[in-house]
């Protein structure tokens, strides 16, 4: 069993689209052993986006998830990481194919709905930005 760390970004709390989308991981068969409702500070947003803090686009996007509440969950299955990721699809909503969740709902490259771990590493490391061991259930 792999776990997993996923994010319902602000414009999917907005759209409320949260119920939609978390449906969408429960049909498939991953499981939720954690999950928090949270307002992303500027540490925060610099720590889950340590990789992409030197990008062009970086500003804008720490403006974007700041800009109303999230939610992080913890998703778990078996190869979660690789499938959470199949089903989010690519990174821009234009480009992200019909049927995942970014190609569905979007046709923004920043306000894409979902984040998801795209390693096991980083799964890792971004699970403990968010929770500790007593926040699961
Ligand atoms: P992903 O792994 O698909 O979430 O995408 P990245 O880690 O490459 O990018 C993280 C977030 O930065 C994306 F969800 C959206 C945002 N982004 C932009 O706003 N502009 C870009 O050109 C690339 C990414």
């Amino acid at each position: 069993m792999e776990q997993t760390l996923v994010l319902l970004k602000p414009d999917c709390y907005l759209r409320k689209l949260m119920g939609e989308v978390l449906s969408r991981f429960e049909r498939k068969g991953l499981t939720v052993r954690a999950m928090k409702l949270i307002r992303f500070t500027s540490e925060l947003a610099d720590q889950h986006y340590a990789e992409h803090i030197e990008k062009p686009f970086y500003p804008g996007l720490k403006e974007f998830i700041m800009s109303a509440p999230a939610v992080a969950m913890v998703l778990e299955g078996e190869e979660a990481v690789a499938v959470v990721r199949s089903m989010i699809g690519a990174t821009n909503g234009i480009k992200a194919n019909p049927g995942t969740i970014r190609g569905d709902y979007g046709l923004s490259g920043r306000e894409n709905l979902v984040h998801a771990s795209d390693s096991l590493e980083s799964a890792k490391r971004e699970i403990a930005l968010y929770f500790t061991e007593k926040d699961f259930c």
